[in-house]
């Protein structure tokens, strides 16, 4: 029987009895009992007797100071896990939106300025997936000649980089893709192999003026056929100076020849191309400022460079996926 229903019964009990000491003394203890706050509220002073006195003591305080400390550390070591989880949880879904977003970037037809690495304006250096969302190939992407989407794979501007290399370093690339450079006929083959490509090859002189030379067939062989050339479709402003010797040409270099000529054309006209016997075009030649006293083994164009005697002061060379 709980305090209340005690107490219930006692007030019919001297109500019936008609009990007036018994009533009241009930009736205050009612009200003081229904007076008590609800739980968890905090009573200022005592209320009812105290109980027996204990015994004296002391707080331990390194016991208290303990207790929190192992109270806090699981506190922590549960947050540490549900921050782990979450990190993980998020992590895994960051890399799966990464693999999917680096699988649209296949070249530089799939790619925009804003995902650029560094930008000049024009064009820049990015990180391309051409077989694989995990492995990328660092290329610089010409996103404004006519119409944009081209790997640039050559680049003669200052004459800062030395280009009479041999064959392994005309193989695997080199130079800096945002100054003067050669990307590598590995990778040139490995990103054009499938599919059809076109490219074009943009010049300038040292009077500020800019021509191309478009064309419409472009691919280049494996290792296996020495990087053979396949070049035709001409169009642009600069004269095909491509077609005539390089087309079907293997490519020399100064330590592989692989040329026409009874001599090695790299070592004569101190270049590496694809030469016949020898050229019409030495892009990869002597890089001569001011572009006179030139003698075919400078960076000659002959269609536009008045005969071979002339030096350019601005080459690129770079392909592009055609549309259909
Ligand atoms: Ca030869």
């Amino acid at each position: 029987m709980n305090t209340n229903t005690a107490l219930f019964l006692a007030i019919v009990h001297c109500i019936s009895a008609h009990n007036e000491d018994l009533c009241t003394g009930l009736r205050n203890q009612l009200q003081e009992h229904c007076s008590l706050p609800e739980s968890g509220v905090i009573i200022e002073g005592r209320i009812g007797k105290a109980g027996p006195q204990g015994p004296p003591g002391k707080v331990n305080y390194t016991l208290v100071q303990e207790k929190i400390e192992e109270i806090y550390q699981k506190f922590e070591v549960r947050m540490d896990n549900r921050v782990d989880q979450k990190t993980e949880t998020c992590s895994s879904q960051i890399k799966l939106l990464e693999k999917r977003f680096n699988s649209l970037l296949t070249g530089c037809e799939k790619v925009s300025k804003y995902g650029a690495l560094s930008w000049n304006g024009t064009g820049g250096i990015f990180n391309i997936y051409p077989d694989n969302p995990q492995q990328s190939i660092e290329v610089y992407c010409d996103l404004t000649s006519d119409g944009g989407g081209w790997t640039v794979f050559q680049r003669r501007m200052d004459g800062s980089v030395d280009f009479y290399r041999g064959w392994n370093e005309y193989v695997n690339g080199f130079g800096e893709k945002n100054k003067e450079f050669w990307l590598g006929l590995e990778t040139i083959h490995q990103l054009t192999k499938n599919g059809n490509y076109e490219l074009r090859v943009d010049i300038g002189n040292w009077e500020g003026e800019r021509r191309y030379a478009q064309y419409g067939t472009f691919s280049i062989a494996g290792s296996n056929d020495n990087y053979r050339l396949t070049v035709g479709d001409y169009s642009g402003t600069a004269g095909d100076s491509m077609t005539p010797r390089s087309n079907g040409q293997q490519f020399t270099t100064k330590d592989r020849d692989n040329d026409g000529s009874g001599g090695n054309c790299a070592v004569e006209w101190s270049g590496a191309w694809w030469y016949e016997k020898c050229h019409v075009s030495n892009l990869n030649g002597i890089y001569l400022v001011g572009g006179t006293g030139a003698t075919s083994k400078n960076v000659a164009w002959y269609h536009w460079g008045n005969n071979h005697v002339y030096s350019f002061k601005f080459t690129e060379i770079k392909f592009r996926r055609k549309q259909n």
